[in-house]
């Protein structure tokens, strides 16, 4: 039974989910090789959504070798950087056009505030299209005059570099921002004229699968973006399979680690955007409600599921109690409810399996003697909620201080010194991001410059941009997505020498 659940508002929603959903192979929608096939789930009832392939090995195999066939004819990896800029721009203006589309089926599969699906995963998914189209006339070598000393002849030379795509791509994205997490890795691939082999989050496949429609209607050629949906085996397939040759992946640490292990037979390429325990830091000269608000949304956005989220706060202990009792008043003034509720702020967790995660967490603070001044607990017994939370009263060997609950759960820790907070919000496995909030500009530079963080916000948070590099320090990551780094990890360099 196909019949979608959920009352969607447009007839292209619609059609999109009474139809079984396929893999997108060489252009084509197809089942699962297996005739296999999953359900996806609405987050706010735990009722099913949409049914759909679930892609197997085979699938993967075919899937890579349309990739490859694709690359080795050529034609896309010479086409004229106009033309590819014309199509990347096309993706973009489409996603615009079925923005009100994507946004809400990206709030019914992930359980997202609609608001928030529209005005930052859809705009921000055009938005990376429509910066990665202005790229492929920009893409640059360089020219260089060497002294050769091995050469076989005796001759001036001229050298020169090129900068190449690296192949078959195999990407791999978690379900906290899918539509997202797709583009950030579709269109810097496409730019650079690479084949892709995309994998969705089992959780929340649907708009990867739009946007397949959306890649097949602009005119992308058959077999340059293939998109198979399952679990993590498949992710394993695609990530250790010899003719791959990059692997970009979105998720966990700990999958992250096994990317590392599965690429040995073949040594692809690998960039790995991973877990964060982020610190935001309000010092004592902070503007308290701006303060206020930042370490709110730092830890409540996206309910908390954001790999950059702010969830150990530190605050300067002359404003300890008053800064807590504002944010406590703050996190009251949440509405929690379901994501296509246009009141909501605070939506359910993704999965009942995340739900039982994130509460293992407050139960396991709670038991180590920390206390939570708002929330603490499961919100309701239908659907995946849990109270936005803060915790004080805790020590920096919890798990709650180490590990990241991916959920809207902060910790608030006192401090007095600079150098104090700085070896504090350093003292994790992990450097995604970090914020700092003040009025002192010297004091923004110099603590910018000591956190150890692959993104530092003063002042703000959660300050994404297609421009700005993106990535982890530590255990967060390898590489940076985004901006000119984004076309570095998609391209290698040839140098060229001539004996004129
Ligand atoms: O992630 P997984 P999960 C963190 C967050 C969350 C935890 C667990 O703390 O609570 O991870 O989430 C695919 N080889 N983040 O279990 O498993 C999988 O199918 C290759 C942070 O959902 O890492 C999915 O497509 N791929 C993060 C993708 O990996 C494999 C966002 C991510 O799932 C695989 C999500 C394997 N062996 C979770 N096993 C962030 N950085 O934002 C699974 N996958």
């Amino acid at each position: 039974n196909n019949a979608p659940s959920a009352t969607v508002s447009s007839p292209r929603l619609q059609e999109f989910l009474s139809t079984p959903q396929r893999l997108f192979i060489d252009g084509q929608w197809v089942e699962s090789s297996s005739g296999r096939t999953f359900n996806t789930y609405d987050p706010a009832t735990g009722n099913k959504l949409a049914e759909v392939a679930q892609g197997v090995e085979a699938d993967i195999d075919a899937a890579i070798a349309a990739a490859r066939a694709v690359f080795n004819e050529g034609s896309w990896v010479s086409m004229r950087p106009n033309t590819r800029e014309e199509l990347l721009f096309a993706i973009s203006q489409k996603i615009q056009e079925w923005a009100d589309d994507f946004a809400e089926l990206e709030a019914l599969d992930n359980g997202k505030p609609l608001g928030i699906a529209a005005a930052f995963d859809v705009r921000s998914a055009a938005d990376c299209f429509r910066y990665y189209a202005g790229w492929p006339s920009k893409i640059q070598g360089s020219v260089n005059n060497p002294s050769m000393i091995l050469a076989p002849v005796e001759a001036e030379f001229h050298s020169y570099t090129r900068r190449e795509p690296v192949g078959v791509c195999a990407q791999i994205i978690p379900w906290n921002f899918p539509l997202l997490m797709a583009a950030w890795k579709i269109a810097p691939a496409l730019a650079t004229g690479n084949t892709v082999v995309l994998k969705p989050a089992e959780q929340t496949p649907l708009t990867a699968l739009l946007l397949g429609k959306v890649l097949k209607e602009v005119g992308v050629p058959p077999g340059v973006v293939n998109i198979v949906t399952g679990y993590g085996d498949i992710g394993a397939a695609l990530s250790s399979h010899a003719d791959v040759d990059k692997v970009a992946f979105t998720g966990s640490t700990e999958v992250g680690k096994k990317i590392v292990e599965s690429v040995k037979g073949n040594l692809k390429k690998v960039s790995l955007e991973l877990g964060g325990k982020s610190p935001n830091i309000v010092f004592a000269d902070a503007d308290i409600p701006s303060a206020v608000a930042g370490a709110l949304q730092g830890f409540t956005l996206n309910s908390g599921q954001a790999c950059e989220a702010g969830t150990r706060v530190y605050v300067h202990e002359d404003i300890y109690d008053q800064f807590n009792a504002q944010l406590v008043e703050a996190v009251k003034q949440l509405n929690i409810g379901p994501g296509t509720d246009p009141t909501s702020d605070i939506t359910p967790l993704v999965s009942e399996e995340q739900l039982d995660r994130v509460v293992g967490y407050l139960n396991q603070g709670k038991t180590d003697g920390a206390q939570a001044i708002v929330g603490g607990n499961r919100w309701g017994d239908t659907g995946y909620y849990v109270e936005p939370t803060v915790f004080t009263n805790t020590t920096p060997n919890m798990s709650i201080v180490q590990e990241e609950i991916f959920g809207p759960v902060a910790i608030s820790i006192p401090f007095s010194s600079e150098d104090e907070v700085i070896t504090a919000a350093n003292d994790s496995e992990y450097g995604l991001a970090a914020a700092l909030w003040t009025k002192d500009l010297s004091r923004a530079h110099r603590v910018a410059s000591r956190l150890q963080a692959g993104s530092v916000w003063v002042n703000t948070y959660h300050a994404l941009d297609s421009q700005l590099p993106f990535g982890g320090y530590h255990q967060s990551g390898w590489g940076r997505e985004l901006g000119p780094e984004s076309i570095e990890l998609y391209t290698q360099v040839k140098s060229v020498t001539i004996a004129l």
